[in-house]
């Protein structure tokens, strides 16, 4: 198996009822996901509002998360409007023991390809933790090109790539032109497609509350069990269907409140979208076949 394979929760953040960041919360939150029994947690990414956070609050949460989550896996996303903020952050994940890194591409501007290449060069040089970049559209408004991904990964501390990307066709290319890069697969309500077309792995957000779903469906995946496969998928698909009326990050909020436990609200301007959104989100999570 690729270096880091398996399956990942994108790990949320806890804040405070006034935004602030919470490390009683985010205790409470890693708990709960470490019952899951994932592969590890990605920590600090997309997921975990970092778009929203200060350096020094993702500092903190890199130590508060390393000192509850010992025995698991960890990928620090050390991505920043700056390679200076991502080196820090990088070199503080190496230091309190993290065993990968990974970042969104340079998106705070419309940057180039040889800025996007330049700055993972830099960045994979700082440390000697394996790096895992990253393709993800919805999020930096275009899609990196096909030649500068391989160059990318085929950079000495580059182990692989997240894909989050409806871009099958690339995902499969991508698989044949590197098989020793490790693939995650981004979208939790259709991974069953990116795991058929030769992913490693997955790394998402709705892996937080359901993380048992995400193993038993890779495990269906890797014995050839498709029926199996696709009942479990349906079941995130419905869920995540359900997250889309209120916003993914606070309709999992939601959730998580429904089921007792209080992560807060996301950060301001990321707002919960529908006015009856907890109410909707807990009949969703007191679904039989969900929580
Ligand atoms: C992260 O923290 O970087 C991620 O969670 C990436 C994975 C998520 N994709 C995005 C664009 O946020 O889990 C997915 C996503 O929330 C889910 O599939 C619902 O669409």
């Amino acid at each position: 198996t690729n270096p880091l394979s398996g399956m990942y929760a994108a790990l949320m953040t806890g804040l405070n009822d006034d935004g602030s960041f919470s490390p009683d919360r985010q205790h409470a939150l890693n708990e709960y996901v470490l019952r899951q029994g994932l592969s590890g947690l990605y920590v600090g990414g997309s997921s975990g509002e970092s778009g929203l956070l200060g350096t020094d609050e993702l500092l903190e949460q890199q130590e508060v998360v390393a000192l509850d989550c010992e025995n698991t896996t960890l990928i620090a996303h050390v991505g920043a409007p700056s390679l200076r903020d991502s080196i820090k952050l990088a070199r503080n994940a190496k230091r309190l023991g993290y065993h990968g890194l990974s970042a969104l591409p340079p998106h705070s501007y419309p940057f180039s390809d040889a800025e996007i290449f330049a700055y993972y060069s830099e960045l994979q040089g700082a440390t000697d933790l394996p790096l895992i970049v990253y393709e993800v559209p919805v999020r930096t408004g275009r899609p990196i090109a096909m030649e500068t991904l391989v160059e990318v990964l085929d950079l000495p501390n580059v182990a692989g790539l997240k894909f989050t990307s409806t871009d099958m066709f690339k995902l499969s290319m991508l698989r044949r032109r590197r098989p020793r890069a490790t693939l995650f697969f981004g979208f939790d309500e259709i991974y069953l497609s990116g795991a058929v077309l030769g992913a490693d792995g997955g790394i998402g957000t709705t892996y937080n509350l359901l993380g048992r779903l995400y193993m038993a469906l890779d495990r269906a995946v890797q014995s050839g069990d498709l029926r199996e496969a696709q009942r479990l998928q349906e079941i995130s698909a419905i869920f995540v269907e359900g997250l889309l009326e209120t916003g993914v990050l606070p309709g999992m909020k939601a959730a998580f409140r429904a089921l007792g436990i209080e992560v807060g609200p996301t950060r301001a301007p990321m707002l919960m979208r529908a006015d009856d959104g907890d109410a909707r989100i807990a009949e969703l999570v007191a679904r039989p076949e969900v929580a």
